[in-house]
Parts: structure tokens; sequence; C-alpha cells
């Protein structure tokens, strides 16, 4: 997979691909990642991108020509345009596994100006990663970047990832490790005894009852076997019984 991040401020992204997973990822040629400064493609002599709004008001735009140079250079018959902007539909796992897929994507970070509402037009999907604004789109295009990278083949084997929470539709089970007990707090003992199928169950009942208690919401939209309907019905009693 290509990947071309348009910005004003490229600096931002080097530490994140010079680290841990996406740089390796990056060298292992997994993933190519294109900086594309957006004032390349000015086209006065102060390289300016961004001009008054029409109508008034405080602020500057960015101007669609600009952008429209950047895209008309950098695109290919592939590329999917992605803008970075709290109006986009909300960023979620099963947007991060659709983009995975996708041959090359071009992000174009917002900005806290905005852009021409025209540069529209030549956008794929306007994409927002929560409800809170930030002074820019770089970091919600890092957080695509990461998301969409750590799905892609060989970066992370299918084991670390097949039981995150949100893949599955459910919140992650608990983990352990050593040391087995710390500050009088025990490990649970069924992740001591050996027993897969308990270690299963257990882990399965833990996930249910996180999801349940913490994000309904997932629950409702995830679609439950039988042996997780009777789970769920012993979550639900002892939470009543709790209350
Ligand atoms: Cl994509 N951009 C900005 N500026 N703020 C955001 C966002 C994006 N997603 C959430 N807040």
């Amino acid at each position: 997979m290509k990947i071309k991040i348009v910005t004003l401020f490229k600096e931002m992204f080097i530490p994140f691909l010079e680290t841990s997973i996406i740089k390796r990822a990056i060298n292992n040629k997994l993933v190519e990642v294109e900086l594309v400064d957006l004032r390349t493609y000015s086209n006065d002599k102060h390289n300016h991108v961004d001009d008054t709004p029409y109508g008034g008001g405080s602020g500057m735009v960015i101007r669609v020509d600009v952008v429209k140079r950047a895209l008309d250079d950098i695109k290919s018959s592939a590329s999917k345009v992605i803008l970075t902007t709290p109006r986009g539909i909300t960023y979620n796992q099963q947007i991060a596994n659709k983009l995975s897929k996708e041959e090359e994507i071009i992000i174009l970070c917002g900005h806290y100006e905005g852009f021409d509402e025209r540069v529209l037009d030549y956008v794929d999907y306007e994409i927002s990663i929560g409800d809170y604004v930030l002074t820019g789109g770089e970091i919600a295009a890092m957080t695509i970047c990461d998301s969409i990278i750590r799905l892609l083949k060989d970066v992370i084997k299918e084991e670390s990832y097949k039981d995150d929470s949100f893949q599955t539709g459910l919140l992650e089970y608990p983990q352990y490790t050593r040391p087995y007990i710390y500050d009088d707090k025990k490990v649970p003992d069924v992740l001591v005894n050996g027993n897969h199928e308990e270690i299963r169950k257990y882990r399965l009942y833990e996930s249910l009852k996180l999801t349940y208690l913490r994000r309904k919401d997932l629950l409702d939209k995830y679609s439950l076997n039988k042996e997780e309907e009777e789970l769920l019905k012993k979550i639900e009693r002892e939470t009543l019984q709790k209350k």
C-alpha cells in the first residue's frame, strides 16, 4: 500500500514514521508513506496556500486551486482521497479495515482555517476521529495511518490483532503477566491452571462483561452465538444482584 499525506506540517510526521512498528513496516516495504508539502503547490511568490474568506469573517481559507494542483500531481487512478475534518464521518475499526484493502490513499490534512468548500468535489471520504476539535488534521492523519498500517499483511502477526477491542466487536479481555502477586493482588487462577478451554471461556466471559458494562452500544450491534448468549444472561443476573 502507498499512503500520501498532504500537509503544511510535514515535520510532525517524522517521529511517527521513524518509531517502532510503523518504522519497521516502512523499512520492510510493507507500506510506502510519502509526505507532500501543500506549499509546493502555491502559485504566488510568497508561497501562500490560503486567502481571506468571501463574505468576510476572521481567519483564512485554504484555496481549492492549490489543493487541486497537488492532487492532480500526486493522484493515480487507484487513489482514494481522504479529507480529515471534524465534520466527517466518525472513524472506526470498520473503516480502518476497509481502507487497509486500498492500493493507494491520499490524506489531505485539514486545517483550523478550513478548506474552500469546492475541495469536496475532489475528495472520496471526509473523516473525523471523534467529537472534539484539533488544531489541524495531522494527528487525525497519523491516527488513520497507524490503524491501517498495523492491519497490513506481515506488519504484525494476525494473532496480535484478531482479539483486539473493536476487531471482534467486543472489548478485549484483561491480560496479566509476572509478577504472579503484586500489592496482594493475585493473577486469576484460571490463567495459571493451563486448561485452554477454561481460559477461552473465561476470556470470552470477561470480554462480554466489559462490553456489557462499558459499551452497550457495541453489544447491540454484535450478533451473539449460543454460548455468548448464555454467558451474557449470567452477566446480567450477576450485575442485577450487585445493584
Ligand atoms: Cl479529522 N480534524 C480536526 N481538526 N479536528 C478533529 C478531527 C479532525 N477529528 C476530530 N477532531
